[in-house]
């Protein structure tokens, strides 16, 4: 008999980007180091109670002096890009003024070092590590943080925006607006509807406005934002469920993309924002964007909630038989084609990257020189399926960015919660490929793989 054919693995297209994601607070360490000033999160992890394992980010993954093993792996592995961010509170210390050229130095290594190996640099400039002396003041809830960031934005671009070609202003605003201003389990630990409300708006601002004095400045460099989308279906037939998914899909996935894309809030939400729009904000918002990235980690499905703080919903059960990952996430490859889906049909089918995907798993020890975590390469494996499908139905994605490069500091999470596709030893700082590295390495560079065929 014949041999079987291979089982069709993603054929992405010639010119798709594969590569890693992290952020500066949850991976750098270094915190006293070259004049940074504090960020929320540093006063956040260490409040007692914030972290679930008492931890913080003060050497985390200590990349900051070991970037040139991590662009390395990253090379080894053929990642055509790396997003990352850059803090803050390295930049500008207390958020405003002269920049502090040592911090600055920081990413102008890591950048050579990237181009050198034939790494795409993607930087984002706020992964949610403000100067607490913004916070200070009011941080993302007083407007006067729009002209910071503005500021900042050109700065930053000033020293590297000759080097780096793609840009994200922000990283998921609404999780940001929400977690840390809202229900407070996140820094600046704020809480109710009014802060998230102010939040929001205002990031939506410091966006149209960074994006505005970038381009003016940098009118050839790829300008964009990141959001965390998500499909939102009502969790049981209830039809106070599907009210409260209507609402709840307005502040996770609309009052992002709907200001930005429309230059207007969802009906539902518009009200609730009258207080904090003033004139004239709704055309800054709303700017072209040369990329949208999208983080996509599952569907949420919600339950009206009266005592919800947002838009009166909660979180409710997953479907039956939904698998999950460690965080107890609904694994649910097919909401990632949804969400593009959306994307080309309502907002004009964007330039798209999946800027994080990636799970969580309690990962054996490493051994022989590796980490055997097949559940992670599944996840991957499925989602990059879905990328291939979405592609096929016409929707503009080039790229895919896994979460996370590193094991890291997972937020309240701390270290209890890894999302790398390399293991790192948090005692010796050791990094350990695990079998997802070498998976995503063999996708990318088109090798069989078991049956994964890449290319056009
Ligand atoms: C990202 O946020 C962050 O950008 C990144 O820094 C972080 O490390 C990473 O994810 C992993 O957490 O309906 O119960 O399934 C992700 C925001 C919010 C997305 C919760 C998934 C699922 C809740 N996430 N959401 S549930």
């Amino acid at each position: 008999a014949a041999a079987p054919a291979p089982a069709a693995g993603p054929r992405l297209p010639a010119g798709f980007t594969l590569g890693a994601s992290t952020s500066s607070y949850q991976i750098e360490g270094a915190v006293n180091e070259d004049g940074r000033g504090a960020s929320i999160w540093d006063t956040f992890s260490h409040t007692p109670g914030r972290i679930k394992d008492g931890s913080n980010g003060d050497v985390a993954c200590d990349h900051y002096h070991r970037f040139a093993e991590d662009v390395e792996l990253m090379a080894q592995a053929g990642f055509g890009g790396y997003r990352f961010s850059i803090a803050w509170p390295r930049v500008q210390p207390d958020g405003t003024g002269a920049p502090n050229v040592p911090g600055l130095d920081f990413y102008d290594r890591l950048v050579d070092r990237l181009l050198a190996r034939g790494v795409k640099p993607f930087a984002c400039l706020y992964h949610w590590d403000l100067p607490q002396a913004l916070q200070d003041k009011g941080g993302w809830t007083n407007r006067d943080i729009v002209g910071c960031f503005t500021d900042y934005a050109q700065l930053t671009l000033a020293r590297l925006g000759d080097r780096v070609p793609r840009w994200a202003m922000l990283n998921e605003p609404s999780v940001h607006a929400i977690f840390g201003h809202a229900f407070g389990n996140h820094a600046p630990g704020m809480t109710g509807w009014k802060n998230y409300l102010a939040a929001q708006h205002h990031m939506n601002l410091a966006q149209g406005s960074a994006i505005r004095a970038v381009r003016a400045s940098h009118p050839r460099l790829g300008l964009g934002t990141v959001f965390s989308l998500q499909p939102v279906l009502p969790a049981t037939d209830k039809p106070q469920d599907a009210q409260a998914a209507v609402r709840f899909d307005a502040a996770w996935n609309g009052n992002n993309l709907d200001p930005l894309f429309h230059g207007r809030y969802p009906q539902i939400s518009a009200g609730d924002f009258a207080p904090v729009i003033r004139d004239g904000d709704l055309d800054l918002i709303k700017v072209p964007v040369d990329f949208l990235g999208v983080n996509y980690y599952g569907r949420a499905h919600v339950i009206d909630d009266p005592n919800g703080v947002i838009a009166g919903a909660g979180w409710g059960p997953h479907p039956p038989g939904t698998r999950t990952t460690a965080m107890g996430w609904p694994i649910e490859p097919h909401g990632l084609v949804e969400v593009l889906a959306r994307l080309r049909d309502d907002y004009g089918n964007p330039q798209t990257f999946i800027t994080e995907n990636g799970a969580a798993y309690d990962d054996p020890a490493p051994k022989a020189g590796t980490v055997n975590d097949p559940a992670r390469v599944a996840f991957i494996r499925e989602h990059l399926l879905a990328c291939q499908q979405a592609i096929a139905e016409g929707c503009a994605l080039k790229g895919y960015y896994v979460w996370s490069l590193l094991d890291n500091f997972e937020w309240a999470e701390g270290y209890s919660r890894r999302f790398g596709i390399i293991h790192v030893d948090f005692a010796t700082l050791q990094r350990t490929p695990k079998a997802s590295f070498a998976y995503l390495a063999a996708v990318a560079r088109g090798e069989p793989t078991g049956g994964i065929v890449t290319g056009p």
